[in-house]
């Protein structure tokens, strides 16, 4: 069984005093891990106080992003290497603002990719729509082929840990809504790809998220699909109460 994840992508959004305000508002009401991982992903600068007042909990304090490299001469970087002696396990990449708005190519999202898992920090691979489609109520939607391209060069053991996401560019931020058939659909077929390229036991270990416009109204409907194993969170996790329900979506 793939243990649900449940992560919050808090983007470009609170300051290191109102980051650790909202830990202190949300700590002792998350549930205990026993069944589903729960995630933050804040701002850089956040990660190092939420490190340390989350370390005896289950809460995962993540990345939103890293660099190719380890260290060295690379102004404005963020180091995997020193994110996991920091106790950080998860790093996002390839998200698609990042590829929309700082241009990282499929051969970037890879590089970042295979640091992070070969120093031990497990990814979460982003994917958007490219070029394989997907017709739904007559509307056209595009995936894949970034798949196999940001995925390059892992070997079997670390795919069966990375964990991807599918966030179809046509859901994601102010004024979008969740498709909850697109959202399914499209995680699916992420799985089949991986079956067809990676094997029965890649597909299904490998935990997939569907990101964009999930809501407390609308979590447990997206968790309920069979290839939904979590969520990525942007706005919605922004409010403590909001958090705190869909954390506990299954009560
Ligand atoms: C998609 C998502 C979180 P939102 O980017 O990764 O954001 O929930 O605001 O659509």
């Amino acid at each position: 069984m793939r243990k649900p994840f449940i992560v919050a992508n808090w983007k470009m959004h609170k300051n290191v005093e109102q980051s650790v305000a909202f830990l202190h508002k949300v700590l002792d009401r998350l549930p205990n891990g026993d069944h589903v991982d729960i995630g933050i992903a804040p701002q850089s600068f956040a990660t190092y106080p939420m490190i340390e007042i989350t370390q005896h909990t289950n809460l995962q304090i993540i990345s939103q992003n890293a660099a190719t490299k380890y260290d060295g001469a690379y102004t404005g970087e963020i180091s995997v290497k020193d994110l996991k002696d920091m106790g950080i396990n998860y790093v996002m990449l390839g998200h698609s603002e990042r590829r929309r708005f700082f241009h990282e190519s499929n051969q970037i999202v890879n590089q970042k990719v295979l640091a992070a898992a070969n120093i031990g920090v497990t990814p979460i691979v982003c994917t958007n729509e490219d070029e394989e489609s997907i017709v739904i109520n007559n509307k056209r939607y595009y995936i894949l082929r970034q798949l196999h391209n940001v995925l390059q060069g892992l070997s079997i053991e670390q795919l069966q840990k990375v964990i991807l996401s599918f966030e179809p560019t046509s859901s994601i931020g102010e004024g979008h809504e969740m498709n909850l058939q697109l959202a399914e659909r499209g995680c699916q077929l992420l799985r089949q790809q991986i079956r067809l390229f990676y094997g029965n036991d890649v597909a299904n270990r490998i935990r997939i998220l569907y990101g964009g416009s999930v809501n407390p109204e609308n979590i447990a409907q997206v968790m309920d699909q069979p290839d939904v194993d979590g969520v990525l969170i942007g706005r919605a996790s922004l409010d403590p109460e909001k958090f705190v329900q869909m954390a506990n979506y299954q009560n």
